[in-house]
């Protein structure tokens, strides 16, 4: 059936056909992948510290580069150690960068003034 199977590889040659899914997870917090390099600025206050899995849960204020509303969300921490610079009730300024279909990782994080 060799007509039916060039198709397919010019197509995956093209890009068409996504024949490597994406591995399943990147739960390792060092160095993913990033699919944008955009960092996002955004602040907000934060609601739940989870060093153990590097995350953070913000409630955020509108961010309208995302054309994002304030609302209380998961981040995760591109280093599980800057878990350890912030406590509920902190008022914070991050950056941020989508890492995977919508998972943002911070990248920086920093107390508010
Ligand atoms: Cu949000």
């Amino acid at each position: 059936m060799k007509p039916l199977i060039i198709p397919t590889l010019l197509a995956a040659l093209l890009g068409v056909i996504d024949i490597a899914p994406a591995a399943e997870s990147h739960d390792h917090s060092a160095a993913p992948v990033s699919k944008s390099e955009v960092l996002i600025a955004a602040t907000g206050t934060v609601k739940r510290v989870d060093a153990t899995t590097g995350k953070l849960l913000i409630d955020h204020d509108p961010i309208p580069a995302l054309s994002w509303p304030k609302m209380v969300m998961d981040f995760r921490l591109a280093d599980k150690a800057m878990a350890g610079k912030v406590k509920v009730g902190d008022k914070v300024k991050f950056e941020m960068k989508e890492s995977e279909k919508g998972v943002y990782l911070i990248t920086a994080i920093q107390l508010a003034l």
